[in-house]
C-alpha cells in the first residue's frame, strides 16, 4: 500500500505543496542562469542592467522563500501524518493555509515581476532581504504577510494532529518525524515573529504612506533576527530527510534516534540568538553583542557536526548490511545509481563544504574580508542552494511515486540528475568563492568601477565569471532534467499496479527509549530558547527603540 492509498486527501495536499515548490524552483532557477550569464559581460541581452535587480529579487524570493517553504510544508505534512499514522484533522483547514500561502506568494511574485513591465505600477526591486530604506509596492509586503500567516497555520495543523494523537497515546514518545516537524515550527514561530513585526508595523504602513519614516537599523535588526533562523527553516526539513529517509535508502537504519532529537532541540535553542552575525558591519550595535552572536554561532556548528556523524554512521551501517567492507571500501556498496540516495548523499557532501565557508562568514574579523562579495552567494548555494534544494529534489524522487501512485518516469534522467547538479554547483560555487576573495561584489549587475581592478587570487577575473556562467547553465540543465522527471511522473499516470518504492521506514538502531523523556518536553525548550533570545537581543533592541520607534528615520530609496 502506498501513502496515497492510506491518506488520499493528505497525499493531495503534499502533492500540491511540492508542485508549487518545484514550479517556483523552475522559474527561480531560470533567473539564476540569466544572472550568471549577465555577469560575464558577454550575454547582456536578456535583461537590461536595471532589470537585473528585478530578476535577482525574483530569484531570491522564489527560491529562498517560496520554494523552500512549500517544500517544507509538503514534507512535514507527509512526515507528521505518516509517523502519527493519522490524517490531518480537516482538509478544509489544510486548504486554507495552503491557499493563503499560495495567494501570498503569487502576490509577491507578481509585484516583483511587475518591475519588468514599465506600464505596470507594481515593483519590488528590494531583494529577498527587503529591508529599508529600499521600498516596495504595498502588495509585496501584503503578499509576504499572507504567506507567513499561512505558514503559521500549517504549523497549527501539525500541532492539532499531534494533540489528537496524544489524546489516544498519552504515554508514548513523540514519533521522530513529528518531533522534528514540531521543533522546527516552534523555532519558526519564535523567529518569524521578528519579520512579521518588521513587515506589519513598519514596512507595510510606510509603503502605504501611513507613516513617513522608519528606522533602518531597527528594521534591519528585526529582519536578521529572522534572517538567520530562516536558514534552519530551510535546512531542518533536509535534516529530517537525512535522518529518517536516507538511512533506509542506504539499506540500513538510523544510527541514533536520541541524537537526532538532541540536534533538533539544539536548533530550537540556538538558531535565533545569533542574528547579529549578519550585522557585523552595522554601526549602532555594540561590539560585545556581536561577539556574543559569534560565540553562539560557533556553538551552532555542534548540531551540524552531530548530524554529519549520525548520518554517515547510518549510511555505513546500511552499506555494511549490503556486504560493504574495509575502512572506506563500504562506500562502494552504497546505491549511487538510486537518484533519491545520490541526491541526498551529494547534498550532504556539499553541505560539509558550505559549513567550512560558513565558519569564515561567522568569524567577526575575517567576515570583513568577504562581506557583501560573491563569496556569500558562493557559500549559500552550497547550503540552501544544494543541501536543501538537492535534498528536496531527491525526496521528490522518493515521494512522488508514493503520493501519486505512479511509477517514477524517465528513471535514467533521474539517475544522472544529482550528478549534473553537483558538477554545476562545484563550478559555480568554487568560482563565486574565489571571486569573493578578489573583492568582486555580489548583487551587482556590472561590477566595474573607475580605477578599481579586481585581482584574481587564483585564476583571472574573466575566467571566474565564465566558470560561474558555465556552472549556472549546467545547474539549469540539471533543473530541467528534474522537472521532466517529476512532472512526467505526476502527469504520466500509470496507476498503482507497479509501484517500485517501498515507503516503510525501519526502526532506528538506538530508539527513543535510550534517551530521557525530558528531551520531548517542548514547553521547556521553548522557554529556554526565549530566555536566550532575551539575553542576546534585549539590551541592544531596547537601545534602538529608546530614541523613538520611527527615529532616526530614513528617506526611502525609490525603486
Ligand atoms: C539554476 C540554479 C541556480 C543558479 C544558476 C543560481 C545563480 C545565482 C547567481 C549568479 C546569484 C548571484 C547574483 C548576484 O549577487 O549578483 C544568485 C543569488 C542567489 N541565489 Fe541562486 N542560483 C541557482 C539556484 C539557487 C537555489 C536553488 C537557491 C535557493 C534555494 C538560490 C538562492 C539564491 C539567493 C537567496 C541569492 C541571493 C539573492 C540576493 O542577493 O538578493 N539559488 N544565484
Ligand atoms: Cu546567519
Amino acid at each position: 500500500m502506498a501513502y496515497v492509498d492510506d491518506f488520499p486527501t493528505d497525499a493531495r495536499i503534499v502533492r500540491w505543496n511540492m508542485l508549487v515548490a518545484f514550479t517556483a524552483l523552475g522559474i527561480g532557477g531560470l533567473f539564476g542562469m540569466i544572472q550568471g550569464l549577465h555577469r560575464t559581460g558577454y550575454f547582456r541581452g536578456f535583461v537590461s542592467s536595471a532589470d537585473y535587480y528585478t530578476v535577482l529579487t525574483g530569484h531570491g524570493v522564489l527560491l529562498a522563500l517560496v520554494f523552500t517553504t512549500f517544500a517544507l510544508c509538503g514534507l512535514f505534512t507527509w512526515g507528521v501524518t505518516r509517523s502519527l499514522d493519522r490524517p490531518l484533522p480537516s482538509a478544509r483547514f489544510a486548504m486554507t493555509w495552503f491557499g493563503l500561502m499560495l495567494v501570498g506568494a503569487v502576490m509577491a511574485a507578481v509585484t516583483i515581476l511587475g518591475g519588468l513591465v514599465p506600464q505596470m505600477p507594481l515593483n519590488a526591486d528590494v531583494l529577498y532581504t527587503f529591508y529599508a530604506p529600499m521600498k516596495a509596492h504595498p502588495a509585496f509586503y501584503a503578499g509576504l504577510a499572507l504567506f507567513i500567516v499561512g505558514s503559521w497555520l500549517a504549523g497549527v495543523d501539525w500541532f492539532r494532529t499531534y494533540w489528537r494523537w496524544r489524546g489516544d497515546n498519552p504515554d508514548q514518545r513523540i514519533p521522530l518525524q513529528t518531533f522534528m516537524a514540531l521543533t522546527t515550527m516552534l523555532m519558526w514561530y519564535i523567529s518569524s515573529a521578528g519579520v512579521a513585526v518588521e513587515v506589519l508595523v513598519f514596512l507595510l504602513p510606510w509603503s502605504l504612506g501611513l507613516i513617513q519614516q522608519v528606522d533602518p537599523l531597527l528594521t534591519r535588526t528585526l529582519f536578521w533576527y529572522f534572517g538567520h533562523p530562516v536558514v534552519y527553516f530551510w535546512l531542518m526539513p533536509a535534516y529530517f530527510i537525512w535522518y529518517t529517509v536516507l538511512p533506509k535508502l542506504s539499506g540500513g537504519r538510523l544510527f541514533s534516534d536520541p541524537l537526532a532529537r538532541v540536534v533538533f532541540v539544539l536548533f530550537l535553542l540556538l538558531s535565533t540568538p545569533v542574528g547579529f552575525h549578519h550585522q557585523y558591519v552595522d554601526p549602532g550595535i555594540p561590539e560585545g553583542f556581536k561577539f556574543i552572536a559569534m560565540t553562539n554561532t560557533m556553538f551552532l556548528l555542534l548540531p551540524s557536526l552531530l548530524t554529519a556523524f549520525t548520518v554517515v554512521a547510518s549510511m555505513e551501517h546500511g552499506a555494511r548490511q549490503r556486504g560493504g567492507e574495509g575502512r572506506l571500501g563500504w562506500l562502494r556498496e552504497l546505491p549511487w545509481d538510486e537518484p533519491a540516495f545520490a541526491g541526498c548523499a551529494l547534498a550532504g557532501l556539499m553541505f560539509a563544504a558550505g559549513g567550512f565557508s560558513g565558519m569564515i562568514n561567522a568569524g567577526m574579523n575575517i567576515n570583513y574580508l568577504i562581506h557583501n562579495t560573491l563569496w556569500v552567494p558562493g557559500h549559500f548555494h552550497l547550503t540552501v542552494g544544494t543541501a536543501s534544494a538537492l535534498t528536496f529534489m531527491a525526496a521528490g524522487y522518493w515521494l512522488f511515486p508514493q503520493i501519486t501512485g505512479n511509477r517514477l518516469r524517465f528513471r535514467s534522467l533521474a539517475t544522472i540528475q544529482p550528478y549534473v547538479w553537483f558538477i554545476g554547483m562545484t563550478l559555480m560555487s568554487n568560482a563565486m568563492h574565489r571571486a569573493g576573495l578578489a573583492g568582486i561584489p555580489r548583487r551587482t549587475a556590472e561590477p566595474q568601477y573607475d580605477s578599481i581592478t579586481f585581482q584574481g587570487v587564483v585564476g583571472g577575473v574573466s575566467e571566474m565569471r565564465l566558470q560561474i556562467a558555465i556552472g549556472g547553465t549546467i545547474l539549469f540543465l540539471g533543473l530541467v532534467l528534474f522537472l521532466i522527471v517529476i512532472f512526467g511522473t505526476w502527469l504520466g499516470g500509470s496507476g498503482n499496479d507497479s509501484l517500485r518504492v517501498n515507503g516503510a521506514i525501519p526502526a532506528p538502531l538506538s530508539g527513543p527509549e535510550h534517551s530521557p523523556r525530558i528531551l520531548d518536553n517542548l514547553k521547556l525548550w521553548t522557554a529556554v530558547a526565549i530566555l536566550l533570545i532575551v539575553l542576546a537581543y534585549g539590551l541592544p533592541l531596547s537601545a534602538m527603540i529608546s530614541d523613538g520607534l520611527f527615529a532616526p528615520g530614513s528617506p526611502p530609496i525609490p525603486v
